[in-house]
């Protein structure tokens, strides 16, 4: 018996057919990306595009590529009526909202800055729906989701998603592009020893999370009694892959040098579509001061504290938080 593919699984998994078509593009669009990336030396496209995005990042020359071939890959998808890019500040409208159109929210290349040094990268995506017709407003609540998922561009290359109920996971045969069904009803293990977290800004970590990782470096004579693994890639897309593969907490919390934007990651395209991909496996996604996805958004780029995985992990975490004063 020979593995689903994408359009298979979608299809025999009652996802509404015009979501099928986008899904098809953006899995069409993250087999163009996967292409760019793997080019990329090749054809000089490593390095920086001189360019500073919304986010006052410095971007690199395949993020504005990955962005046109999203934008250019699902532009005609049936329903489709609104892009939110992390890499483009404004609302692209591509028609006029209807009731139940699809919302597409993106991060087109995510842990760029690992292109030059030949790591992991991916893209992260996130659906919804418009509420009412002619209503133009983006800024929905997690829990709005009817989809969500990502590509990642490794060893191999992936397309992972859900519609909330399983997570299915998908490579690319490098000889004809196709997905094909290769890890069915992905699970993130309830409990781990592994967590992800960029120690170097330590310093300016609230108590809760100084706690929660004094106390997995201090081990088995430790309060936990048990040891502990870490692991950093500086690519979400990746340390949430590996989390979903084999369990993991990963965190990046708000901090004493990101009080003003409560965190680096972006809600609508980044921990949104995490959460409900890491909740539907089993795991849990929260900001620290509850789940990510019942955050009411304000801004289409703004971002937050983003602390998820392994749901025994994040309900320490969570209680620490619960305990411990945030400033
Ligand atoms: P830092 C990549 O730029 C990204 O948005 C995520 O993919 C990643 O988890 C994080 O930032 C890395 O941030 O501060 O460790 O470079």
């Amino acid at each position: 018996m020979t593995a689903p593919t994408l359009r298979r699984y979608l299809t025999h998994n009652s996802f509404d057919p015009d979501l099928v078509f986008l899904l098809e593009d953006i899995a069409s669009a993250s087999r163009l990306i996967a292409g760019l990336v793997r080019r990329g030396a090749f054809e000089g496209n490593l390095g920086a595009a001189g360019e500073i995005n919304v986010q006052g990042e410095a971007q690199k020359t395949l993020d504005i590529m990955a962005n046109d071939v999203f934008e250019r890959e699902c532009a005609n998808s049936p329903r489709l009526a609104a892009l939110v890019s992390e890499e483009v500040e404004e609302v692209t409208w591509l028609k006029e909202p209807q009731k139940g159109d699809y919302l597409l929210y993106f991060d087109p290349l995510d842990g760029s800055s690992n292109l030059d040094v030949n790591l992991s990268v991916g893209s992260i995506f996130s659906v919804m729906q418009v509420q009412a017709d002619g209503d133009r407003n983006v800024l929905h609540n997690g829990r709005n989701q009817i989809c969500a998922g990502y590509a990642i561009y490794g060893p191999s290359t992936m397309f992972v998603v859900t519609k909330g109920d399983e997570v299915a996971g998908f490579s690319s045969d490098p000889d004809t592009g196709e997905f094909s069904l290769t890890h069915p009803q992905m699970t993130v293990p309830a409990e781990t020893s592994e967590y992800a977290i960029n120690t170097s800004r330590a310093r300016y970590w609230y108590a809760p999370v100084s706690r929660y990782v004094d106390e997995a470096v201090a081990g088995k004579e430790g309060p936990r009694g048990r040891s502990f693994n870490m692991r950093w890639t500086a690519s979400m897309v990746a340390d949430v892959h590996r989390i979903l593969t084999r369990g993991g907490v990963f965190l990046y919390p708000a901090d004493s040098n990101n009080q003003k934007t409560g965190g680096k990651l972006r809600l609508m395209y980044e921990a949104n579509p995490m959460a409900m991909v890491i909740e539907a496996a089993g795991g849990a996604a929260s900001t620290g001061k509850g789940a990510i996805m019942d955050v009411a958004p304000t801004a289409p780029h703004q971002r937050v504290p983003v602390i998820l995985g392994s749901r025994d992990e994040v309900a320490v975490l969570d209680a620490y938080h619960a305990d411990g004063a945030d400033s």
